[in-house]
């Protein structure tokens, strides 16, 4: 009832990932997607894709035993069903994600190991092919502010678009550490640099840490509601930004207790009452 009351849109968390849709080369499983899909239809929520192209979460029989033509034609495959499966239900997806390194290198993965960088431009153009209704992102993490990440991030998707291949927007994830994330300003600032090359930017996946905060609730709470409020002010003076999506909406369920330790990163407490930071994001925007 609160997702549907108070959000506009949703991202299957893991649903709609490669390994979540197809286990095996001839076993497709839609269930977990298709509940989402009903859910955003009955209620009018946009749903975005998440994600075609990742270097973790595949199923175990895509690997690096993989001869390049395997891979290439497994990839194809795997477009081909999955993108005419949801159709113009689901209008964004995330074609590629995490493909850079903190330095702007390319990331190891097995797709770069088999085709090189060129991978990253030929998911665009396949996504393309198979989903020519849709609008295509590239996602990433620690490409929120200025850095060698986030220009190398400008540079790859430029490089799509000087090549003519579709490249919609760019998915900042947002996961924060209180006292550790770029300013309002730098946000801004980035923002503005890839709404510049006629990118939309999304906020994806934001989240924010304060379990290492001292003090009492209120006052670790209101610290936390201060860093949602500055990112969301950031997205919403500049135009280029559209959309500010979270890893989830209560404390109750997050990636981040399992993967760094107990924590309450999101705007709604574990019994669903509103933060001090859902009362931040509501007044930023
Ligand atoms: O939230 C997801 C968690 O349940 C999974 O265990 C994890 C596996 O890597 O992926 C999490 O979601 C990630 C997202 O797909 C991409 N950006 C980083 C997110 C947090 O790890």
């Amino acid at each position: 009832a609160l997702l549907v009351e108070q959000f506009g849109g949703e991202t299957p968390e893991n649903a709609t990932k490669w390994g979540s849709v197809q286990p095996d080369p001839e076993t497709w499983d839609f269930s977990a997607a298709d509940s989402m899909l009903e859910l955003a239809q009955e209620y009018d929520l946009r749903m975005k894709g998440h994600t075609l192209v990742w270097h973790s979460q595949l199923p175990s029989w895509v690997s690096e035993s993989m001869s390049a033509e395997e891979l290439s034609l497994a990839m194809e495959t795997h477009f081909a069903e999955i993108l005419p499966h949801f159709g113009s239900s689901v209008e964004d997806w995330d074609v590629v994600n995490e493909a850079l390194e903190w330095n702007g290198a390319m990331r190891e993965s097995i797709f770069y190991s088999k085709f090189g960088s060129a991978y990253v431009q030929d998911a665009f153009a396949l996504a393309a092919k198979y989903a020519p209704h849709a609008r295509l992102f590239y996602n990433d993490y620690s490409i929120e502010g200025i850095n060698s990440k986030s220009d190398a991030t400008a540079k790859l998707l430029e490089e799509i678009q000087k090549a003519g291949v579709p490249v919609h927007g760019v998915g900042l994830q947002m996961h924060l550490t209180h006292g550790n994330a770029p300013s309002r300003e730098d946000i801004s600032a980035n923002i503005q640099r890839f709404g510049d090359l006629g990118l939309l930017v999304h906020i994806s996946e934001m989240d924010v840490q304060i379990r290492h905060l001292q003090g009492p609730e209120t006052d670790r709470f209101l610290a936390q509601a201060m860093t949602y409020y500055d990112v969301t002010a950031a997205c919403v003076e500049n135009s280029a930004c559209e959309q500010l999506t979270f890893w989830g909406y209560t404390d109750r369920y997050s990636w981040i207790d399992s993967w760094f330790g107990e924590d309450d990163p999101l705007l709604y407490d574990e019994d669903l009452l509103p933060k001090a930071a859902r009362d931040a994001v509501h007044q930023a925007l």
